[in-house]
């Protein structure tokens, strides 16, 4: 069903609806899922949003997000995964989004499985949020403020602040939109990328000095030992974003960045410029994404996953 007023008239139909992020959730799984929500209840729908993860501290600033939940006693007519689109991503609270009789799904991610008969993918968009903004235009549906802001957040961070390939011209067009309803980015720049600890920062200077490349400089990476993590006094969240400052590296077409977040589990970031894809070594590794920003999460040793992770990325290079 790609039709997008049947898809929205299924969503409405429902009487209560649960609503599912992917695991380490961001400012798009957030935004997208709290404005749906949002939007819902105020159609008089029992619209709830489920995370496994708590919501990364420099997200706090969102409207709603008190109102994430991480389990329920609930059931629920419609289940929604957002920002996802297979029920493996969404960790421990999948249960509740299969034990509902019709499932939905909202998402840009590669690869497009087949989860959800209210089903609406859309690859080449640069957001979940300016997915479900498809949806919301076609049906000419109201918002107020607060979902303005949420749905600013997710455009806002998945576009790396509007700098990455995945801004189109319809991208810009919503956050106008969005803009007219009373959002900015400014909010979401101040609290998601100009709010750092010192050791955050400190640790980018440390990841910055101690990138190792490989492929002539193809292939650029940093591995962090939950030890050295720990000693910057740095959370998990903090961590995200650091990896993105490799990539600035001339000739650099694979940008990886490694952090151990428990011994023996270590979690990928991969991230690439339109001419190489590493969504494809990352789903060889078991994790998934998009062509230029994918990620895995290994269960070995830090130094192994090293080895293993530039070893695959190195082969598609040279295929
Ligand atoms: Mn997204």
């Amino acid at each position: 069903m790609t039709d997008l007023r049947d898809i929205w008239k299924g969503i409405t139909s429902a009487e209560s609806v649960a609503i599912a992020f992917h695991v380490s959730p961001d400012g798009d799984a957030l935004g997208s899922s709290l404005a749906l929500a949002r939007i819902l209840r105020s159609m008089g729908i029992r619209a709830e949003v489920f995370s496994q993860d708590e919501v990364p501290e420099s997200y706090l600033f969102m409207p709603d997000v008190d109102k994430v939940r991480s389990d329920s006693r609930d059931t629920f007519d419609l289940g929604i995964l957002m920002d996802c689109n297979s029920l493996s991503r969404v960790g421990a609270v999948a249960p509740i989004i299969e034990a509902c009789p019709l499932h939905g799904c909202i998402d840009h991610h590669l690869p497009n499985e087949t989860f959800g008969e209210l089903r609406y993918v859309r690859e080449k968009a640069s957001s979940a949020v300016e997915v479900l903004m498809d949806i919301l235009t076609a049906n000419n549906v109201e918002y107020d403020a607060d979902t303005a802001k949420l749905l600013m957040t997710g455009l806002v961070t998945d576009t790396g602040v509007f700098r990455f390939s995945n801004v189109s011209a319809l991208t810009l067009r919503y956050a106008a939109a969005l803009m007219d309803h009373g959002a900015s980015a400014e909010p979401v720049v101040h609290y998601v990328y100009e709010s750092r600890s010192l050791g955050a920062l400190k640790l980018q200077g440390y990841v910055l000095s101690n990138i190792k490349t490989a492929c002539d400089g193809k292939i650029a990476w940093v591995a962090l030992s939950k030890e050295l993590l720990d000693s910057f006094g740095v959370g998990e969240g903090e961590t995200s974003g650091v990896g993105d400052h490799i990539r600035k590296l001339k000739g650099c077409k694979a940008a990886l960045f490694m952090r151990e977040t428990e011994k023996g589990k270590v979690k990928v970031s991969l991230r690439s410029r339109e001419d190489f894809d590493v969504s494809k070594p990352a789903n060889i590794l078991g994790g998934g994404g998009h062509v230029c920003a994918s990620g895995c999460t290994l269960d070995m040793p830090i130094d192994e996953a090293e080895k293993v992770v530039v070893a695959e990325v190195a082969r598609w290079m040279d295929s």
